[in-house]
Formats: C-alpha cells, structure tokens, sequence
C-alpha cells in the first residue's frame, strides 16, 4: 500500500469513451482491468465523470450546420465540437461495467454547465473555475497524483497540466490511458505534459 499522501485519479473511464459508445477511444475499454488492479495499491482514489446537459455547448449537434470534430471560438477561447456524449443519466454517461467504482473515495463530475467544457478535473476550459478538487487533495493530505484514463490528449493531459501548476508531483501512466489522436493532439498533449514537469510513464 503505498503512503496516505499519494491519490490516484481515474479520468472518465465511461461507456462513451469505450469502444460502441458516442465518442470511442480505441482501446478505451484495455485499460479497466489495469486500473483496477492499481486501484488496490492506493489510499486515496478519485473516479471523474464527464457529465453533460443535453444542451451542452461543446456538442456538434448544438451548432446548427457544424460537423462533429471541428473547431469554433467561445467565449473562453478554441472548442472542438464533439459528438453528443456523456449526457447526463444516460448509458454512454455510466462508468465502464468493469470498472471498479465501490473502492473509490470521491466521484468528481465536470462539463455540467451548458456554456462551458471541463476537460480538465480540476478547472473548466477557461482555466478559471475550479472543481473543488484541488481543496478535496489538499485538505486530505495528497501532495501525489498518479493519473491514467481517457482520453491520453484530453482529459487526462488537461487534468496533469492543472495538477502540475496547482504543485502536486504528477506521473501519468501511458499503459493506462488511450488517446482520441485528433490533428495531432495526442503529440501536443504529449509536450505539454512534459513542459509543465508531468512524469510521463509509458
Ligand atoms: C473528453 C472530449 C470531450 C475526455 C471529454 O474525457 O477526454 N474528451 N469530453
Ligand atoms: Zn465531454
């Protein structure tokens, strides 16, 4: 078991990001069995959920005339524009079946507001508005995190960013995430990661 201050936070291991959901990652569905087994090792475990309103503005349906996967401004800054996914109550929303979710302290939900994505667990896209999970970390004591999940290139690189620069030793295990791989973002995730001192483990 390893010491109180280490968490491990499990990004968006959702049925729309498995294969046959809305917005599938190839190989989403590999990485369950892994993160299970680690989920043993920790003393803190932390589930994320993406967690939309029908009328979630960073859905491509919500756009009249726009096509999944391309790009407009919002307020907050570039957008891509994603298949409808992660509705709140729906199936695609609901944790992979074979996730172990009994073990886990604390589900984190974000990308509830209409006008603005959360890719990251930790701030919504305007890099602005927290979650409250840095508070929940720190009030228990974390000053670790070991991330892995879905999608490598989006939530779980947003979420290592942000943990990085609010001063949590960060480490995402590669072998546990697979990506969505859009125009590059996974090589760009990759960077950015390492810029912001993020341990890259693959
Ligand atoms: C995610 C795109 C849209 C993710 C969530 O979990 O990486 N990606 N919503
Ligand atoms: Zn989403």
């Amino acid at each position: 078991m390893r010491p109180s201050h280490e968490a491990l936070i499990v990004i968006d291991v959702q049925n729309d990001f498995c294969p046959g959901g809305a917005l599938a990652v190839a190989g989403g569905d590999e990485i369950v069995p892994g993160i299970n087994a680690l989920m043993g090792e920790f003393a803190v475990k932390v589930l994320t959920q993406d967690w939309h309103p029908a009328d979630h503005s960073s859905f491509a349906a919500n756009h009249p005339g726009a096509a999944p996967f391309s790009m407009v401004t919002m307020p907050y800054g570039p957008q891509v524009l994603w298949p409808v996914h992660c509705v709140q109550g729906s199936a695609g929303a609901a944790f992979h079946p074979g996730l172990a979710t009994d073990p886990a302290d604390m589900v984190i939900r974000k990308g509830f507001r209409s006008a603005i994505d959360s890719y990251s667990a930790f701030f919504e896209n305007d890099h602005a508005t927290p979650t409250g999970l840095d508070g929940y970390l720190k009030t228990r004591g974390v000053t670790e995190i070991t991330m892995v999940g879905l999608a490598t290139d989006f939530c779980v690189a947003y979420s290592a960013i942000d943990a990085a620069r609010l001063g949590f030793k960060v480490t995402v295990r590669g072998d546990l995430c697979r990506a969505i791989d859009l125009d590059g973002s996974l090589a760009r995730a990759g960077a950015g990661m390492r810029a912001a001192g993020v341990s890259l483990e693959l």
